[in-house]
């Protein structure tokens, strides 16, 4: 018999939605558990999909497919894990700083991220210190995500810092960063507690930052 974790994971891997989506309805009504659907297929499907990615054999097109064919079947998997209690690797509030309207790369962090476990809170593009601030005071989030793109916005995500630590709550939160013209010694210099260069680092560095 076919071991149906088995093959959503490769589904997952191979970014068919379709398939992804009707073996996750399959091991559901089978009564396989939703957390063991959730960690035994899509997360570990997601994990090996950004070590291909790291390690060159996936490029950004096969990670956002995955990244879809994930989504598809954590979209059946919500509800029931809601409803079984199962707790988030973390929750983390994701957007794109002020100004800057670029949401390719935030939003395959985004993906990536939940495909690891993590709660997302989507806050978009041209995001305001504000909007993050509000999320830390009002969403009880572990982290917060800033992604810029260009060299002009970039200082927005230190102003962001900045607001934030002004607001008397950046001991709540840790604070992640990425984006094409962002550095680790960028990070460093405004007090950021990390930086990841792609999606799939932005994972270890999510859990390293919940795990501290
Ligand atoms: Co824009 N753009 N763009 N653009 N654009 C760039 C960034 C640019 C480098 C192109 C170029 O000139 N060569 C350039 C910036 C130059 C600079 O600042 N030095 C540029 C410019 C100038 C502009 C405009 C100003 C153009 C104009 O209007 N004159 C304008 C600005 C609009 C604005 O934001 N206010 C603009 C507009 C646009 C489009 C709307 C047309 C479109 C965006 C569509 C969209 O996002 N919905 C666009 C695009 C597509 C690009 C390029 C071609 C591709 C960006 C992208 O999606 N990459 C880009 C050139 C390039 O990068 N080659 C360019 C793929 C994506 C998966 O990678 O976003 O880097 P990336 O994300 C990665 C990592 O960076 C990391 O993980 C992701 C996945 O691996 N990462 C994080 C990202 N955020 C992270 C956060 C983390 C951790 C990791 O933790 C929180």
């Amino acid at each position: 018999m076919e071991n149906i974790l088995e093959v959503i994971h490769q589904g997952v891997m191979e970014g068919d939605m379709a398939l992804t989506q009707k073996k996750v309805q399959e091991a559901i009504d089978a009564g396989v558990e939703p957390g063991v659907i959730l960690q035994d297929s899509l997360i570990s499907a997601m994990a090996e999909v950004g070590k291909l990615f790291e390690e060159g054999e996936y490029f950004v097109p096969e990670m956002l497919i995955a990244a879809r064919a994930m989504k598809a079947g954590l979209a059946l998997l919500r509800p029931l894990l809601v409803a079984a209690d199962v707790k988030p690797a973390g929750k983390v509030a994701f957007g794109t700083v002020k100004g800057d309207l670029h949401d390719i790369g935030k939003n395959l962090v985004c993906m990536m991220l939940e495909g690891a476990g993590f709660e997302i809170i989507d806050l978009g593009v041209d995001v305001p210190a504000e909007k993050f601030i509000d999320a830390i005071v009002n969403q009880g989030v572990d982290i917060v995500g800033m992604s810029a793109l260009l060299t002009t916005t970039m200082p927005n995500i230190k102003g962001s810092v900045e607001a934030i630590k002004e607001a008397g709550v950046r001991d709540k939160v840790k604070i992640m960063i990425g984006g094409a013209p962002v550095t680790d010694a960028y990070a460093k210099e405004i007090g950021a507690d990390g930086y990841a260069a792609d999606a799939s680092r932005a994972v270890t560095l999510a859990k390293a930052l919940v795990a501290a």
